[in-house]
């Protein structure tokens, strides 16, 4: 149970009703107009944040490019100093925090918290990485010769990041581009605003008790215009993206048009197989946290059931009698599973893909709707709905980020199941649930699942920091947090030394003078 309201949550994170969005530290340069966010729980206008204009911008962009010449400078343990302490102040803003992404974005209070865990375990990670960003060392052909490499910092990164992970996704990027030696300007979605100036309120403070440039961290604040001032930008060697395929394809054009570095985060759509071996109870667990957690809005969040039709009926009994328990109501009261969508146009879409799924033959096995009357005043509350459908459909096809659930069968080998799950055109999380030592190998096997994320006996969501996180195909091939996802924030320099008298040329060339 939480212990303090909302209003106090905000007067924790240093928000106001109208807040300077347009910032390095905490200052707003600008004359922007204001976005309004409205709460997706009770429909509320919590606060509004200004909007930045292309001066605004211009302003950002000479401090940022400047702070990177100092901060790129400072040894690299020393940066993960100040990563340590932002992760130190996450840990006493968890809960402040945790509600405001939960009030903003609507997801439950459980994963509002579990989301700034997200941030403060990046930080550990990044804090320890600091000392690690370790280049090779290789054998020269050449006598007297030392070949190595080296990783360098590499400028001003852009971050453009979605709601439904208003805050984590930033907190990935970001530990780890100040521990590399990079400096962030950060646009969050339109959506979650307010969620923005509070993470840029803290790393503020940190920076300031620091005696650091303020423009080692950046907000900017609007639509895709904004951010299309980003992607053409060539001061900015490196955006990094999260959200739509369509959105994707329209950075990653954008910034390779000036041979920049995109590193994509897109869309998913993805399965588990249920195969005759499944642990069904474990099956259910998995496949409804994956459906309706974060209300069908999670990147990773479970579409598709492919079951084989051995057990097709056991495993739609019980997940359609587990969706008959599922509470739907305000996010902040612990008692409900699931919370709104993010607003009224994902409503809209939520009741197309129904309808969609409807037109093209698929039967509805557990009732959509959205639900008015007390307590769904906001009008995004929606019922999480279960299709049985087929992987042809178009709308099967399709990532709605709404809780609506396809259930497909397969008859046959494990192979039969994998062609169905690689079948579409995203490649972001996949999941296996079987007890067969053959089919768990298969599936992870290069025949196997072509995702990013391939998982036995566990669901598709909830992936821990710690390994490289994103997808294949339109999901848009980039990896962000842990393993050696460091790499792609810094440059790689080979350096060969020569420490003889003589200047012997590789492969052997003679060339006498
Ligand atoms: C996203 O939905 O954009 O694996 C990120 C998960 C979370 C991150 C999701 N750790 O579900």
């Amino acid at each position: 149970a939480t212990t303090f309201g909302i209003d106090e949550a905000l007067e924790k994170l240093g928000l106001t009703k109208i807040n300077e969005g347009t910032s390095t530290g905490t200052k707003n340069f600008g004359a922007g107009d204001s976005i309004s966010s409205y709460s997706p729980v009770d429909g509320v206008l919590i606060g509004k944040v200004k909007t930045t204009t292309k001066e605004d911008y211009e302003k950002v962009m000479t401090a940022a490019t400047s702070a990177f010449k100092e901060w790129r400078l400072k040894p690299a343990p020393q940066r993960g100093e100040i990563v340590r302490q932002f992760g130190e102040k996450l840990r006493e803003l968890k809960e402040p925090l945790g509600k405001l992404v939960s009030y903003e974005m609507g997801k439950s209070y459980q994963e509002g918290l579990g989301e700034v865990q997200e941030m403060i375990d990046i930080c550990d990670f990044a804090v320890g990485l600091s000392r690690q960003l370790h280049g090779l060392t290789m054998h020269s052909e050449r006598p007297g010769h030392r070949m190595y490499e080296q990783y360098h910092p590499l400028g001003v990164v852009g971050i453009i990041s979605a709601f439904n992970f208003p805050v984590a996704v930033w907190a990935w990027n970001t530990a780890l581009a100040w521990v590399c030696g990079d400096v962030c300007v950060w646009k969050p979605s339109e959506k979650t605003p307010l969620c923005g100036v509070a993470c840029q309120n803290i790393i503020a403070q940190v920076l300031k008790e620091n005696n650091l440039p303020e423009g080692i961290s950046c907000l900017i604040n609007g639509d895709y215009k904004v951010g299309e001032l980003m992607t053409n930008d060539n001061r900015i060697p490196l955006v990094s993206a999260t959200g739509s395929i369509r959105m994707g394809k329209i950075v990653a054009q954008a910034v390779a048009a000036r041979l920049g570095k995109s590193l994509l985060e897109l869309g998913g759509n993805n399965a588990i197989i249920v195969t005759p071996d499944a642990d069904i109870k474990m099956t259910v667990i998995g496949a409804v946290f994956g459906a309706v957690g974060t209300a069908g809005q999670r990147c990773t969040s479970t579409r598709r059931l492919i079951i084989h039709e051995s057990i097709y009926d056991q495993v739609k009994d019980s997940i359609t009698d587990a969706y008959k328990q599922l509470r739907i109501g305000n996010p902040l009261d612990e008692n409900n599973h699931v919370g709104p969508l993010i607003d009224v146009d994902a409503v809209k879409m939520y009741k197309t893909a129904l309808e969609n799924a409807k037109a093209e033959g698929g039967s509805i096995l557990i009732e959509g709707g959205v639900l008015d009357g007390n307590g769904y005043k906001s009008g995004c509350y929606v019922k999480p709905a279960i299709v049985e459908a087929d992987n042809s459909f178009k709308i099967v096809q399709e990532e709605t980020f709404a809780p609506i659930l396809y259930l497909l069968k397969y008859s046959g080998g494990v192979e039969n199941a994998i062609a169905q799950q690689n079948g579409v055109v995203q490649g972001l999380s996949s999941a296996i649930m079987t007890n067969s030592l053959r089919e768990a190998e298969h599936f992870l096997s290069a025949k196997g699942s072509d995702c990013g994320i391939a998982n036995v006996n566990i669901g598709t969501s909830g992936a821990e920091i710690g390994g490289a996180f994103g997808g294949e195909k339109e999901t848009g091939g980039g990896r962000e947090s842990g393993s050696d996802a460091w790499k792609i924030y810094m440059r790689r320099q080979t350096n060969t030394i020569n420490y003889t008298t003589e200047l012997p040329l590789a492969q052997g060339i003679k060339f006498d003078l």
